[in-house]
């Protein structure tokens, strides 16, 4: 079961702290985005419950990036999908043992799992990108319903996309760290994920609607 459904193939990142502005964007974007996308920033400021205060306007996908023993990725991932969520990203690199732990427990709440391979930013060059064929390999066989690849590598979305094959790919780094949303669809993503250069700007609901305009292109 597919923990979102295709449709703008947009996933917005809510990354703010104020929990007001967190469902007023919500509410804003909720028609342009597939899924919207809460990490530690808005969860440690508001506490878990703003999961389910944002699951009224569109899908939320935890950015949790799980990296630990099974036991506790185990009670991570509980913890999201008791709160609403309907995806968990976590981390592959702790291991075969955590990974399954964790879509173990997604299976349990028909929930989503989507394993980090190589991050967006610079830093992923320095230990990331030597493992991240690795990674997508270990998430291919694991039963978890996609990957994280970098917008800011097209190429490396396009090689990664060789390897999962039709498991789901998410991909962030479109804008502000500069990766483009077309080349990253186009080199095989399903989904881009988009944060400040939506909700920093000064018509969010406007700059979403012509990101979703640019992805219609692609297809
Ligand atoms: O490799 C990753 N890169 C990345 O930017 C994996 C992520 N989960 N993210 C997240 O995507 C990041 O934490 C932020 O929430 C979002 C991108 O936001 P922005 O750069 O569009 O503001």
């Amino acid at each position: 079961m597919e923990p979102i459904s295709r449709n703008t193939q947009l996933i917005f990142a809510l990354d703010v702290t104020d929990r007001n502005r967190a469902i007023s964007l919500s509410e804003d974007i909720a028609g342009f985005a597939d899924a919207i996308k809460i990490g530690y920033p808005l969860v440690l400021a508001c506490g878990l419950e703003i999961i389910d205060a944002v699951c009224e306007f569109a899908p939320v996908i935890a950015d949790f990036k799980v990296a630990d023993i099974p036991n506790t990725a185990n009670l991570i991932c509980t913890r999201a999908f008791e709160a609403g969520a309907s995806a968990v990203i976590v981390h592959g690199f702790t291991g075969r043992d955590s990974l399954l732990e964790c879509v173990k427990t997604g299976r349990e709440y028909r929930g989503g799992i989507f394993v980090v391979t190589e991050m967006s930013h610079p830093g992923a060059v320095d230990f990331m990108q030597q493992n991240a064929h690795a990674l997508a390999r270990l998430a291919a066989g694991s039963g978890a319903s996609g990957v994280v690849a970098p917008a800011t590598r097209p190429d490396k979305v396009r090689q990664i996309r060789s390897i999962v094959g039709n498991l789901t790919i998410i991909s962030p780094g479109v804008g502000v760290q500069g990766g483009s949303a077309t080349d990253a669809i186009r080199a095989g993503a399903d989904y881009v994920i988009v944060g400040r250069n939506i909700y920093n700007s000064g018509n969010p609901k406007l700059e979403a609607e012509r990101f979703v305009k640019e992805i219609e292109k692609c297809r």
